[in-house]
């Protein structure tokens, strides 16, 4: 166990980013416990994740310091909360994108002084952040990119855009051909307004590179997520978790480098027959709503009760990963058709029908070799924890031992979830 870790502070940044810097100087020291407690103390942790242990260490410093970096090249840096939002766009203006989803409850108090208590706590956590002045990652963009997924969501870009410039791209909310006709001038219109931001234009050679970039990325997600399905497990839930959050903030082509070192080291691991957990324990799959960065309680509280996490069905899981761009689109038309194709595969709740994602969660659970399924809502998310039914159903009619859970970020539902963990556990090793 590593003794030393420390989440880096850096109050001259941060006052220059007008965040709450004395508010804020409390949030490292408690990262710094809650990373120390649930990723150190594993034991038998791959060396490669040192990498991404230092993109935490860093998270509030050196990452924010190449975004500021970035802003005062003229490139813009723009915040995004939903994989809908088409990253190889802005990443052909030269830009940055960077997730702001929020998964911590103590942006929660500042969110509800304004917007409803009885919405989802991603939004809540997020808007508290920029409310508050609380978060460098949202100080550090020149504005946000939202999007009309659900209504927690879209309704509340109106109220955020009183303290951040927020645009909003409408995403359809079924897949019929008209709806792809909407969509495909949704990411026109997008790309139009990155490049008046950036005064660059998307050039048929700059997107082709930026999607190549980002397939790649994609590619080495799938790659990693391939070998941690092997049987026994050579990586934890919870590294798996942690590096899947760090791609929404890490630089793309530095992030895909160390997923493949990371690849390497796993193959060297399965040879060696060097595992996170002994052949026998349970295998868990998680599907549902994303878990954004610190949410790690339902991993920490699986892995804690004898189980291991083997997939996340999830948009900061495979969702964001399962599916790359064709390559074959030369015209810049035919290359925003391949672009939003591949988005249009996302299996998101907020689709109707979207039956599509009940059998990819069926497919992913066969692949990961799993030994039951755990779907995990965010409280007051309405179509994740309506499409639990449907998910029910459909592992019954298979026989796949099934758990649905909602939670939202507070502590106080763990001993509960414990309970209900553990003996979905034991009712699998029966
Ligand atoms: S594509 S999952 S990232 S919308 S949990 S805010 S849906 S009430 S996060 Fe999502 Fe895009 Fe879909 Fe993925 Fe609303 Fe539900 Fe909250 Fe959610």
């Amino acid at each position: 166990m590593e003794a030393q870790f420390q989440v880096k502070t850096d109050p001259e940044l941060w006052a220059k980013l007008d965040m709450d810097v004395e508010r804020f100087s409390n949030v490292p020291p408690s990262l710094t416990g809650a990373f120390t407690e649930i990723f150190l103390s594993q034991e038998n942790r791959p060396e490669r994740m040192a990498y991404f242990d230092d993109m935490v260490r860093n998270i509030f410093t050196g990452r924010i310091q190449e975004m500021y970096d970035a802003r005062q090249e003229g490139r813009p840096v723009v915040g995004t909360f939903c994989v809908f939002v088409p990253e190889e766009i802005i990443d052909a203006v030269n830009g940055v994108c960077v997730g702001l989803c929020g998964g911590s409850q103590f942006s929660i108090p500042d969110a509800e002084q304004i917007i409803p208590r009885n919405i989802c706590p991603m939004v809540k956590s997020a808007f508290g952040f920029k409310v508050g002045r609380i978060c460098p990652f949202f100080q550090v963009v020149d504005f946000v990119y939202g999007e009309t997924t659900c209504d927690a969501k879209k309704k509340n870009w109106e109220l955020l855009d009183d303290y951040v410039p927020t645009y909003v791209m409408e995403i359809p909310q079924m897949k019929r051909e008209r709806d792809k006709k909407l969509w495909i001038e949704e990411v026109q219109d997008f790309k139009v307004a990155m490049e008046e931001k950036s005064g660059k234009e998307v050039t048929e050679t700059r997107l082709k590179a930026s999607i190549e970039k980002l397939n790649a990325k994609r590619k080495a997600m799938q790659r990693l997520n391939d070998l941690r399905h092997h049987d026994p497990s050579p990586i934890s839930g919870r590294d798996m978790l942690l590096i899947q959050q760090i791609a929404f903030y890490d630089i793309p082509e530095r992030f895909t480098g160390k997923v493949h070192e990371l690849c390497e080291e796993l193959e060297a691991r399965i040879k060696t027959e060097n595992y996170v957990a002994p052949k026998g324990t349970t295998r868990l799959m998680i599907s549902g709503t994303p878990m954004a960065l610190p949410n790690w309680k339902v991993h920490n509280i699986i892995e804690t009760s004898g189980a291991v996490i083997v997939n996340e069905e999830s948009c900061i899981g495979t969702r964001y990963y399962k599916d790359t761009i064709a390559t074959d689109g030369t015209s810049m038309d035919q290359m925003l058709e391949r672009l939003t194709e591949r988005y249009m595969k996302i299996d998101c709740s907020c689709f109707t029908p979207n039956d599509d994602r009940i059998d990819q969660v069926l497919k992913e659970y066969r692949e990961s070799g799993a030994h039951g399924l755990v779907d995990c809502c965010l409280q007051f998310c309405h179509t994740y924890n309506s499409e639990a039914v449907k998910l029910r159903r459909a592992c019954e009619k298979e026989g796949i031992p099934f758990l649905s859970i909602e939670t939202d970020y507070s502590p106080e539902d763990v001993g509960q979830l414990q309970t209900r963990i553990e003996a979905f556990v034991e009712q699998i090793e029966d």
